[in-house]
């Protein structure tokens, strides 16, 4: 229960607190309202009777909106509290306007409106500077959240650079340029008239069974049959049926073959072709062109050497080998024992190559008594992985960040 209330004038005393007792006691309230929701009753009801008495009333209602007003601290706050007091129609002002002031006798009237009026310049006064306390305060607050310091360091994000695979050719591409040549690209999906055929292999010929692989199924009424190439040497096929000599041209890519993946295959690598047709174009042209090659790409001490071989669309046909890189040509590894790169022999073989066939011109209607060239056809990983001293050919095709990030 309240203490008991009465009105000392318009201030309002607890029993006991007030001096002179007897010449007040005639205002005990017979009511004592409570504040909360005193609005929404009429004057009558709150047993209000006469004007002295609402001074009461409207100090209490006033201490309310002053003790709200202070707990109000953001902008979602302000707007409950602004229209509680100020709401058209459920406001504490339109209850009082409503439920004091229009039914009020005429005795009450002057001193209610007189009431009303000073407790509506005070919330109007109080509401506005508080919404300019808020309004400062919320801008603030959204101005320290959007804040850039500029000397905060940046978000770095790593740059990615080219595959060693990519820069390798681009070495290559470049000593191979500054010699003549140029570069050109065939499709990686290719006929077996162009993958074997026009290379002189026929399809009853037994070099197919080391590359015959990776078909594509098709349906019936297709092109016919195509298979991914093994090999970069279509693109021979394709340049001279395009082009009269002289022929000078480089062929990087990608190619496909059945082989089990090990140190040194891949079921994909890249090679990169060669070929140099002309009228009078000699095997002494073919083997200073390849050394001239090797001493740009390994540097000068590299040793070279060719060994016969066989290819069906040259002849003759030699394989390329390099001195080891890992041993100094020695054939001895670590600690005495043999060499694990070129198990023992000094040499690691670079690739195959040849005077062209004159059996591969008659499939481009070039005359084979009049030009000659060579061709040949390296591997691109074993290059990069000799030069670079990478010994397994599977790091190439991991995509491990930590590999890739040693050749920026
Ligand atoms: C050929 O592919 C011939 N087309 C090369 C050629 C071209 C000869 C022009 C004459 C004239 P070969 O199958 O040897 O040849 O492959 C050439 C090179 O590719 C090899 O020396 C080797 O460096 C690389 N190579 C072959 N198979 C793989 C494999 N599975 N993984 C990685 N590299 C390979």
């Amino acid at each position: 229960m309240p203490p008991r209330l009465l009105l000392a004038g318009p201030i309002c005393c607890r029993p006991g607190e007030a001096r002179n007792l007897s010449s007040f006691d005639v205002f005990y309230l017979s009511i004592m309202p409570t504040t909360d929701g005193s609005h929404d009753k009429t004057l009558a009801a709150l047993g209000v009777t006469r004007p002295e008495q609402l001074a009461f009333l409207f100090a209490e209602i006033r201490a309310r909106f002053d003790s709200e007003s202070g707990a109000v601290r953001d902008e979602t706050a302000f707007k409950q509290f602004r229209d509680a007091w100020l709401g058209r129609k459920s406001g504490v002002l339109a209850g009082i306007t409503d439920n004091w002031l229009k039914p009020a006798t005429p005795e009450l009237k002057r001193a209610v409106g007189a009431g009303l009026n000073e407790l509506r310049a005070h919330v109007d006064a109080q509401i506005e500077s508080r919404r300019v306390v808020i309004e400062s305060g919320a801008e603030e607050t959204a101005l320290a959240k959007e804040r850039v310091d500029l000397s905060l360091p940046g978000v770095v994000r790593p740059i990615g650079s080219r595959h060693l695979i990519r820069q390798v050719f681009q070495e290559i591409e470049d000593i191979f340029v500054s010699i003549g040549f140029s570069v050109v690209e065939g499709p990686e999906i290719e006929t077996p008239y162009y993958n074997f055929e026009a290379l002189n292999i026929p399809e009853f010929h037994p070099v197919r069974d080391d590359m015959d692989t990776f078909y594509l199924e098709l349906p019936k009424s297709g092109p016919g049959p195509l298979l991914l190439r093994t090999h970069t040497s279509p693109v021979q096929i394709r340049t001279m049926e395009k082009q009269k000599p002289p022929v000078r041209v480089i062929v990087p890519g990608k190619v496909y073959r059945r082989d089990n993946p090990d140190a040194t295959h891949s079921f994909m690598f890249h090679q990169i072709e060669g070929l140099a047709v002309d009228t009078d174009i000699t095997f002494c042209d073919f083997t200073g062109t390849i050394e001239y090659f090797v001493k740009q790409y390994f540097g000068p001490s590299v040793k070279t050497r060719f060994r016969p071989s066989y290819f069906p669309f040259t002849e003759p046909s030699v394989e390329f080998d390099v001195s080891c890189i890992f041993c100094g040509g020695s054939g001895a590894g670590p600690g005495g024992a043999t060499c694990g790169k070129c198990k023992g022999s000094g040499w690691i073989e670079l690739f195959g190559a040849g005077m062209v066939d004159p059996a591969v011109y008659g499939f481009v209607n070039y005359d084979a008594k009049k030009v000659s060239g060579f061709a040949f056809g390296m591997g691109m990983d074993r290059l990069a992985m000799l030069k670079y001293g990478i010994d397994d050919i599977q790091v190439f095709f991991q995509n491990d960040v930590r590999f890739l990030k040693q050749f920026p």
